[in-house]
C-alpha cells in the first residue's frame, strides 16, 4: 500500500516544539465540509495538546479548497506564526479535479516560497469520499493532526 511506513498520525510529542508563544491560523474550506471538519478538529486538538494558546489559534472559512490560496495569502500577511489550509477535494466525473488541486498545490508552494510564515498543506486529494474518510479520523489517522505537528516543526525550524 503507497501508505505504508508514512506517518498515520502517530507521532512522539516529546520531539513536538512548545506552542504556548505561537499564534496559529487555520483556514478551512467548506466543500466537503464532514471530511474538512474533522481535519479541523484533528489539527486544533493537537495545537491545544502543545500549549497553544485557544485565542491564538484562529479558523478562518473559505468556500473551497481553491480559495484556500487567498484565504492564507490573507491571514499570512496578519502576523501569525504559521497558517494551516485544510480542503478536501474528492474526484468527480470531470477533470475539475485536476485543477483544483493543481492549482492549491502549487498556490501554497508559491506562499511558501514569497511569505514569512510558513503554509502548512492539508488538503486531502482521494478518488472518493470512504479514502477521505479514512483520513480524516478513519483507519489511516487524521491528517489534520500532522499538519498541527508539521505547523508546530516549522515556526521552531
Ligand atoms: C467546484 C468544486 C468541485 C467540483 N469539487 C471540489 C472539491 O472536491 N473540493 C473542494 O474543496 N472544492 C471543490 N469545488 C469548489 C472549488 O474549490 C471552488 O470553491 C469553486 O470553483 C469556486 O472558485
Amino acid at each position: 500500500m503507497a501508505s505504508a511506513n508514512n506517518n498515520l498520525s502517530g507521532y512522539d510529542a516529546s520531539k513536538v516544539p512548545n506552542g504556548q508563544n505561537y499564534r496559529i491560523a487555520i483556514v478551512v474550506a467548506e466543500w466537503n465540509i464532514s471530511i474538512t471538519d474533522n481535519l479541523y478538529q484533528g489539527a486544533r486538538k493537537t495545537l491545544l495538546d502543545h500549549n497553544v494558546q485557544s485565542e491564538n489559534i484562529v479558523k478562518v472559512d473559505v468556500p473551497g479548497s481553491f480559495e484556500l490560496i487567498y484565504g492564507a495569502s490573507k491571514v499570512q500577511r496578519q502576523g501569525f506564526d504559521a497558517v494551516i489550509a485544510i480542503g478536501s477535494i474528492i474526484q468527480g466525473e470531470t477533470r475539475h479535479f485536476e485543477f483544483i488541486a493543481n492549482a492549491v498545490s502549487q498556490g501554497i508552494k508559491d506562499l511558501n516560497l514569497n511569505g514569512k510564515a510558513p503554509v502548512i498543506f492539508c488538503v486531502l486529494t482521494d478518488d472518493n469520499i470512504e479514502q477521505s474518510k479514512a483520513r480524516s479520523g478513519g483507519e489511516m489517522g487524521n491528517k489534520g493532526i500532522e499538519a498541527a505537528v508539521t505547523a508546530l516543526r516549522m515556526i521552531a525550524l
